[in-house]
């Protein structure tokens, strides 16, 4: 059977995995309802956190489909699919045009030499008119232009869809019928990934071809089941692989491992169905190899050359983690020593490639591309049990060259006119620079680059100011020189000097002077944190305090409270805003924020030193 291998790109919730549920749906690979998003946080959140094969057949071809994220954390997983996959699907919204990430996938998709197919999808928004249309289309002609595409690149396909109804359809004006343009489209455009001079049959007189020739697989994802130990996602780029068979794993520094695979599974739908065979061109699942790592080079042949390696991004910041040592560490959680700790987070590495943890002998320095890709780490431990506290996200800086250099990013804004002051005002202090305006219909983009560094805890900020009808996008666009001082205006903590539960009298006068995270009946200790300051100054305040009794009652008005709802800290919302004299302590049930050193006096000692 032929075999087309792509992967559908686009920035965050452009409508990638609408696309690829409606693909599935209308070949018969999955039921009404079924999304790719299978993971848990996935479906909370609405946004697909690991990439994710599928298979379909449609008109006796294999289409191998990867479903990747959109979101910037996961940017180098993305890059590392398409290294393995032939064409693109590019989904860009409408309405929204061209972002960031759609900057970033392009890219690399382009650089690799593939011709992707445009999906303008989300035709069905208000917004997404027959101008809005033309325009974004130009500025994807503009972005492919500027990105260096060649003649035929430039010389796309655009379709135009709307992914969530399963509807595809090529001119505006065409019936909205079904996916079936789209798969069309694959079947002429991608060229096939077991070319034709193949020999399904062992013919003698194509021997020579692709099939006869040593195995090459390589792997651009890592999986692990807890029979099977470590598992790879390989393209088999030539040969066959077949179960059992003895190969040789070339490691990208040169060294050559022997090894058997003990278990290959292809993707059929979403599921995994096992095979004693794979053939060129197609996706596979294998195991029986424990050292398997992205970029190796599997064959049959020791003589034979390795592929080409594949690069996996440095991260870009570190957080420390470490047992949770709190007046309340230990309460809630299943797993929580440092033994426990460093355990899963050596399992965690198995298979999160992005990732790199220093085990220390108390803390454990673990490294990643962004504040939601250790965000995701701390959700899923804490659901498994886990207790523990990390500290405040620090980037990563580093020396290339005798320079002192960090990690910058690109800052794209979708605001409203009139709130660019705000944000230009805001990103100004925080050390990054405007780069380009464009304006269109009462909104504006603007365009900034600005150090990592400054842009930890913006995200919230942003809301605010923009009152949620913003859009931000960010992409790391590598180490540059050191940004220097940056001022931040950090937002002061309401801590408590009190162990107890908070009281509706006490909070009550509490929210006058900024926001609560904790709401009346909560336990606390002295050290937590239970608010911020609105003047961005420290308050040591005691939240447990009662009203004074007295015999004589006053007119009834004054026992009506009326407390704001408070603003819990999430594990997300807690990197963004914690400082450095303090820790985020996580477990199975609260997310808490406390300083580092408990009491006001020796907080007030350590300042003075
Ligand atoms: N109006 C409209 N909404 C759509 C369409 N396609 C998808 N959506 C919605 O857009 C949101 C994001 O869709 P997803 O398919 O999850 O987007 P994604 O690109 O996979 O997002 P990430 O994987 O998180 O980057 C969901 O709420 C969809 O229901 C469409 O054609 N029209
Ligand atoms: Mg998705």
């Amino acid at each position: 059977m032929e075999i087309r291998n792509i992967a559908i790109i686009a920035h965050v919730d452009h409508g990638k995995t609408a696309l690829t549920d409606a693909i599935l749906k209308q070949t018969g690979f999955s039921e009404e309802g079924f999304s790719m998003d299978t993971n848990a946080l996935e479906k909370e959140r609405g946004i697909t956190i690991y990439s994710k094969n599928a298979s379909v057949i449609y008109k006796d071809t294999k289409i191998n489909i990867v479903d990747t994220p959109g979101h910037a954390d996961f940017g180098s997983e993305v890059e590392r699919i398409l290294r393995s996959i032939d064409s693109v699907i590019l989904v860009v919204d409408a309405q929204e045009g061209p972002m960031p990430q759609t900057r970033f996938v392009l890219k690399k998709s382009l650089e690799i030499g593939h011709k992707p197919i445009v999906v303008l999808n989300k035709i069905d928004r208000p917004g997404a008119d027959i101008n809005r249309i033309k325009t974004t289309l130009a500025e994807i002609f503009e972005l492919f232009f500027d990105l260096d595409a060649t003649e035929e690149q430039l010389n796309f396909t655009t379709l135009h869809a709307v992914a969530r109804e399963g509807i595809v359809i090529k001119n505006l004006n065409d019936k909205k019928e079904s996916i079936k343009p789209l798969l069309d489209t694959i079947l002429e455009k991608v060229i096939p990934a077991n070319p034709a001079k193949g020999n399904p049959l062992g013919q003698e007189q194509f021997k020579g071809s692709p099939w006869q020739e040593p195995l090459r697989a390589q792997p651009f994802n890592l999986a692990y089941d807890n029979f099977l130990g470590r598992m790879a996602i390989v393209r088999i780029y030539e040969g066959t692989i077949k179960n059992g068979q003895k190969v040789f794993v070339k490691k990208t520094d040169g060294k050559i491992e022997e090894g058997k695979i003990t278990k290959i599974f292809t993707f059929e739908g979403v599921a995994r169905k096992e095979s004693k065979e794979v053939e060129t061109g197609d996706i596979a699942m294998i195991a029986g190899l424990p050292n398997i790592y992205i970029g190796d080079t599997i064959t049959d042949n020791p003589e034979t050359e390795s592929l080409p390696a594949i690069n996996v991004d440095e991260p870009t910041i570190a957080v420390n983690f470490l047992v949770n040592n709190s007046p309340f560490g230990g309460r809630e959680g299943k797993y929580v020593n440092s033994r426990q700790i460093r355990e899963r987070l050596e399992k965690e590495l198995e298979v999160n490639v992005g990732l790199k943890v220093d085990f220390g002998q108390d803390e454990m320095k673990v490294y990643g591309r962004g504040e939601l890709h250790i965000a995701i780490l701390l959700e899923n431990m804490r659901r498994e049990g886990f207790e523990m506290q990390v500290s405040q996200p620090q980037v990563i800086i580093k020396e290339i060259y005798g320079i002192k250099s960090e990690p910058f990013e690109e800052v794209t804004i979708d605001v409203p006119e009139e709130m660019q002051g705000v944000v230009i005002e805001k990103l100004g202090k925080r050390g990054a620079i405007m780069t380009n305006t464009k304006h269109h219909n009462n909104h504006v983009r603007l365009i900034f680059e600005g150090p990592t560094r400054g842009l930890l805890g913006y995200r919230n900020q942003f809301v605010v100011d923009t009152k949620g009808e913003g859009i931000l996008g960010t992409r790391v666009v590598g180490f540059r020189s050191y940004a220097g001082e940056i001022q931040k205006k950090a937002t002061g903590s309401m801590t408590s000097m009190a162990n107890g539960k908070a009281l509706a009298f006490a909070l009550d006068n509490l929210q006058t002077r900024g926001t609560l995270y904790i709401g009346p009946t909560t336990e606390v200790y002295e050290g937590m944190v239970i608010g911020n300051t609105s003047k961005g100054d420290e308050l040591t305040v005691n939240p447990t305090k009662g009203k004074q009794l007295t015999n004589m009652r006053a007119s009834g008005s004054d026992d009506k409270i009326y407390l704001a709802p408070p603003t819990p800290i999430t594990i997300e919302s807690g990197l963004e805003i914690m400082a450095e004299d303090e820790y985020l302590e996580i477990t199975p049930k609260s997310v808490r924020l406390r300083k580092k050193l408990l009491t006001e006096l020796e907080r007030v000692k350590a300042g003075k030193k």
